[in-house]
């Protein structure tokens, strides 16, 4: 009963908007991590750990100017600072692509980092695990239904459901490798689980006879925790680790954009065509031994139509 409770307490906070805090640490002469990418609305947080006096300040110029974003001490006696990088702040401090240089200042030029912020805005999103668009269909395989109104998958193991975000640009004549590529981030993955990220032609079902085609709702499969979505002529678009707080993209390797595969998803070489509609979703292990016990959960499905 008790855990029970617990479930249901961490459900409630599921439909929430997503604003995380995402964590630099400064570690002797160095930002860990030194790159990040996140979402508009979140926060950064600098916590000093070694190193001596270490200042976290916007740009590439050593000396602060008037128009330098942010900046601040962060040592031992003030050992945190945070920048929440809201549309606000976008657009009192723009800079081009809203990529974010920063520096120590005394440190400099070893000590760096950047932040790129996403507008999360790229794609729509099906087939999520709230019990469809269409209440009833399709309820997630094992009444772990989350909350009406989720953006994201069936409840996994570790009381979240896992919520794919795409951002950036869909064209198909972008080069490999620039940030400003199509890109997915996950957030809300069981810690540390490998996470496949897949895309098909369709959203399942595509069966004229099930009830569900056209509601799209996912379809259960004897296989997932969660719902599959993308179905035919399936890719793989390569797997990633979560990290411990269940996200992949945040501060390790999204999949796209600058972190790959080498011909990136759209862009040229990436195999799709302008005009062509895909969706896109990840399949993540789960433990075996909770939730339906069949040790894979799904994210919902974002519909990308790519650009010229
Ligand atoms: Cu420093």
């Amino acid at each position: 009963m008790k855990a029970l409770v617990a479930l249901l307490a961490s459900l409630s906070m599921i439909g929430t908007a997503t604003a995380d805090t995402i964590d630099v640490q400064l570690i002797n002469f160095s930002f860990v991590p030194a790159n990040i990418t996140i979402e508009v609305g979140d926060t950064v947080r600098w916590t000093f750990v070694s190193g001596g006096g270490h200042t976290v300040h916007e740009g590439l110029s050593q000396f602060p100017t008037p128009t330098t974003a942010f900046g601040a001490s962060v040592e031992p006696l003030f050992p945190i600072f945070e920048v929440t990088f809201d549309a606000a702040f976008l657009a009192t401090f723009p800079r081009t692509g809203d990529f974010y240089d920063y520096h120590c200042i005394p440190h400099f030029p070893g000590m760096s980092g950047t932040i790129q912020v996403t507008d999360n805005t790229t794609g729509i999103s099906f087939c999520s695990g709230d019990g469809g668009d269409q209440m009833g269909c399709t309820n997630c395989p094992c009444s772990n239904n989350a909350p009406q109104g989720t953006v994201g998958g069936c409840v996994n193991s570790a009381s979240t459901s896992a919520q794919l975000v795409a951002s950036g640009n869909a064209s198909v004549s972008l080069l490999p490798g620039m940030s400003s590529d199509l890109r997915f981030q996950l957030h809300g993955a069981p810690p540390a689980a490998l996470c496949v990220l897949t895309s098909g032609d369709a959203l399942a079902p595509t069966n004229p006879g099930n009830s569900c085609t056209g509601q799209d709702s996912g379809l259960q499969s004897s296989l997932f925790d969660g719902l599959r979505c993308a179905v035919m002529n399936v890719r793989r678009h390569g797997g990633r680790p979560a990290t411990a707080s269940g996200d992949v993209g945040v501060t390790t390797n999204p999949w796209g954009g600058e972190g790959g595969p080498n011909a990136g998803i759209a862009v040229a070489f990436g195999g799709f065509a302008s005009g062509q509609t895909r969706y896109f979703q990840v399949t993540n292990r789960d433990n075996s031994a909770l939730g339906c016990m069949r040790g894979l959960n799904t994210s919902q499905a974002i519909e990308i139509t790519f650009t010229p």
